[in-house]
């Protein structure tokens, strides 16, 4: 079935859809390809590589093997995040989803943003029983399976998924089961710590932008705490976290015809308390050069090639960076040892002469 993008709903401004785009037959979810473009992928490598200390995008850790090694890194013991956001999802969903939903005059649309393999999003569908479900991901190859064994756990929720960024397009694309409904977004996981602060809230902003005046959000977000305890939970025992950083090199000589000799760094997680993050690195053991992308790359002894950060809010670091992308708090939830909370976030409603602006 093909479904045409013009109509009474289509995008008035920039961004330049598709014409029509592919619907695969299919006894339940609908999926939809804007085909994110991987095409700018070498030249975010040769910008990162040319920063000091030297960075990689961190969407580019999930390939296909890297997206399996961080479902493995969320079942080591000292990487908590997972398992202990999917539990506070589990036991307080009911209270999320009557937060979520009040007010808003009709049933909503729940929007998820990176959504993976859709393992947390359960009991808030059964909880607030939205008027259709839109998984984004960046992965067509895990977003296909992920949402036909959702659409089959919730067979009354019509489930959508989009294979884009989610960071970089203008709007959701018109589809009907997205029409004249409030949104609200669902992004857990902490994944905002992989942005710079400044860019995070440009993300925030943007969130805004795709959901509408009016919207929620809710977010997980994983707070600072002591640093040995972090430290250890980005560099596990098993080696699972350092397997995941060093996954990125393979994955730059295959792609991007490099020549990286991963016996020549080790792995490296550390917490720099003043930007309040962890830092993953992949460390030179020598002083080594690396082609890459047509490019010789020099790497003296010591020298940390940046696979990820990973930032930690307090809540109220994380409020006032909400705020200045215009969000407002409307309640947090936090695990039993207060170490992630998700954050319930608000947009005001257009303003009378806004609403009258836009008519
Ligand atoms: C994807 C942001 C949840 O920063 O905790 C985990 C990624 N990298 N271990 C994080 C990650 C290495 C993770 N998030």
């Amino acid at each position: 079935m093909i479904v045409p993008l013009e109509g009474p709903t289509a995008p008035a401004q920039s961004t330049e859809w598709p014409v029509q785009f592919e619907v695969p037959q299919l006894d339940g979810p609908e999926l939809v390809d804007l085909l994110p473009a991987m095409a700018d992928m070498e030249r975010l490598v040769i910008e990162g590589l040319s920063r000091h200390p030297r960075q990689l995008p961190a969407w580019f850790l999930y390939d296909a093997e890297g997206s399996q090694l961080f479902e493995r890194i969320g079942e080591q013991p000292e990487y908590s995040l997972t398992r202990n956001e999917t539990k506070l999802l589990a036991e307080r969903a009911g209270e999320m989803a009557q937060a979520l939903g009040q007010g808003l005059g009709q049933q909503p649309v729940l929007v998820e943003f990176g959504a993976g393999n859709l393992r947390k999003v359960g009991p808030l569908l059964e909880t607030l029983r939205p008027a259709a479900y839109v998984a984004l991901d960046i992965s067509a190859d895990h977003l296909a399976p992920a949402c036909r064994a959702l659409q089959e756990r919730h067979p009354a929720i019509p489930v959508l998924g989009i294979c884009c960024d989610y960071a970089n397009i203008d709007q959701l694309p018109p589809h009907p089961l997205l029409e004249g409904r409030p949104r609200v977004g669902f992004y857990p996981g902490s994944s905002l710590g992989n942005f710079d602060p400044t860019e995070a809230r440009g993300l925030l902003a943007h969130f805004a932008q795709l959901l509408g005046p009016g919207s929620r959000l809710l977010i997980g977000i994983d707070q600072p705490r002591e640093a040995a305890r972090l430290e250890a939970a980005y560099d596990d025992a098993a080696g699972v976290s350092a397997a995941f950083a060093f996954n990125l090199l393979h994955r730059l000589n295959r792609e991007l015809a490099g020549n990286f000799d991963p016996a020549a760094f080790r792995y490296q997680a550390h917490w720099e308390a003043a930007a309040s993050r962890i830092a993953m690195a992949l460390v030179s053991r020598r002083d080594q050069m690396v082609d890459l992308a047509g490019q010789r790359w020099s790497f003296r002894a010591g020298e940390p090639l940046i696979t990820e950060y990973s930032v930690k809010y307090t809540p109220e670091a994380f409020l006032a960076l909400a705020a200045e992308a215009g969000w407002c708090s409307l309640g947090r939830w936090s695990d039993a040892a207060d170490e992630l909370s998700l954050h319930l976030l608000a947009q005001p409603e257009l303003s009378r002469s806004q609403a009258d602006l836009r008519a």
